[in-house]
């Protein structure tokens, strides 16, 4: 399979719904960058910044994002918003937070009605692992440089366990 992306071209837009989500979220950058694959960072907030979502959601197909990776602890309106505006895959992150540490974002984001789905990964910084690493799976189907980058990654992570654990 031949790479018809530019190097430099973002791929996966990470998206987060207060500045006090990226301490989380960053997971998802750092996976990114380990990768090499370009990617956007920006706070949108459902509820505080709704015509900043609209438009953003308006125009991410047409700058060339194939993957939405987006965070949001609370009520987390969204993922699901933003899955609602486009047909672009949408990884959704449940940020925790010091009441129900999570679980209402979780529920929030999971249980999307039939029509509108959003995969939602697990709460917190394993979630934005994960996202990252099915955001960079998505875009390995038809980036062959990107691919053979994940599966050394996941070789490396297969090497880096232990067989034997040893006390500190
Ligand atoms: C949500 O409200 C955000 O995603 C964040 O997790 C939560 C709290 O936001 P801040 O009050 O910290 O800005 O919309």
């Amino acid at each position: 399979m031949s790479n018809i992306y530019h190097k430099n071209q973002k791929l996966i837009s990470v998206i987060m719904g207060s500045q006090s989500d990226f301490n989380v979220m960053q997971e998802s950058c750092n996976i990114l960058d380990s990768l090499g694959v370009c990617y956007e960072t920006l706070v949108i907030s459902a509820h505080r910044t709704p015509h900043r979502l609209y438009k953003f959601a308006e125009t991410v197909e047409n700058r060339g994002i194939h993957v939405i990776i987006a965070g949001a602890g609370g009520a987390a309106h969204l993922p699901g918003m933003v899955a609602s505006l486009t047909t672009l895959p949408v990884l959704g992150v449940p940020i925790p937070n010091k009441n129900l540490q999570g679980i209402d974002s979780l529920l929030s984001i999971s249980q999307m009605p039939t029509g509108v789905p959003v995969a939602t990964l697990s709460i917190g910084t394993a979630g934005a692992k994960n996202a990252a690493l099915l955001a960079i799976q998505i875009i390995s189907l038809t980036n062959a440089d990107v691919r053979l980058r994940l599966k050394k990654w996941r070789e490396s992570q297969t090497e880096n366990v232990v067989e034997v654990p040893s006390s500190n």
